[in-house]
């Protein structure tokens, strides 16, 4: 085996990993709140494509000594929550597991980027088991609504259709307009659910 293919199954080792923790610890809060905040789970590993591309990007050698020493998102994870309340009691939840390390958090909700994308993102590292030892491999958990999740996947499709080339700003402007309807759109249904929860009480 090469070194990059030795690289690649650590990372898939820490992906199952990173799977399962996530897996248990929404069952636990699922069990704990009588209540499941998460949509669906989506992971994955980044391709060798992505990985080059993303160095090129960075000004970086493709190497695996580059991969490894600054590339953090090689196992991505996706986690889209209901209300965006949900996507904090997630973080929370991430936050007290033992087997998850987090290095770094970006709150887009709070600050959403420029382009107007919104989510929560924890950089985080994951243990892997390997003849007899203790390795840590870096991930990146991606938390957000259905909202943003939809958002996030139109803009991810324009993106690659320009490749490159730059985006017209009435394309980036309309977008802009989209997130921020989807912002106000996430916080009524936030508010209809609460609503909801009084309702519920009185049934
Ligand atoms: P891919 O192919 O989706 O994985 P970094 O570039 O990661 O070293 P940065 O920019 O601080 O550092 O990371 P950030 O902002 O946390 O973004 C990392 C990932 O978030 C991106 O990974 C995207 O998945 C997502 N993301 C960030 N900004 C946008 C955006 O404007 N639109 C969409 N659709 N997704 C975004 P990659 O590697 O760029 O892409």
């Amino acid at each position: 085996m090469n070194d990059i293919d030795e690289i690649m199954e650590k990372y898939q080792f820490g992906k199952q990993m990173l799977e399962t923790e996530i897996d248990i610890l929404i069952k636990e809060f699922a069990s704990t709140h009588g209540y499941n905040p998460v949509e669906h789970v989506k992971s994955r590993i980044k391709s060798k494509k992505s990985i080059n591309e993303k160095l090129v990007r960075k000004n970086l050698a493709i190497t695996t000594v580059n991969i490894v020493n600054h590339l953090v998102d090689i196992i991505g994870i996706r986690i889209v929550c209901s209300f965006i309340p949900d996507v904090y009691d997630i973080v929370s939840t991430i936050s007290q597991s033992k087997n998850i390390i987090i290095k770094e958090r970006k709150d887009y909700i709070a600050s959403p980027k420029k382009s107007g994308y919104s989510s929560y993102h924890l950089i985080v590292f994951v243990p892997i088991y390997l003849k007899g030892k203790v390795e840590y491999v870096p991930a990146e958990i991606q938390i957000r609504t259905v909202a943003m999740d939809f958002w996030a996947s139109l803009d991810h499709k324009i993106q690659y259709k320009f490749e490159g080339n730059t985006i017209p700003d009435e394309v980036e402007e309309e977008l802009y307009k989209y997130s921020r309807a989807i912002n106000e759109l996430d916080t009524r249904m936030m508010n209809l659910n609460e609503l909801m929860k009084k309702y519920k009480k009185e049934f």
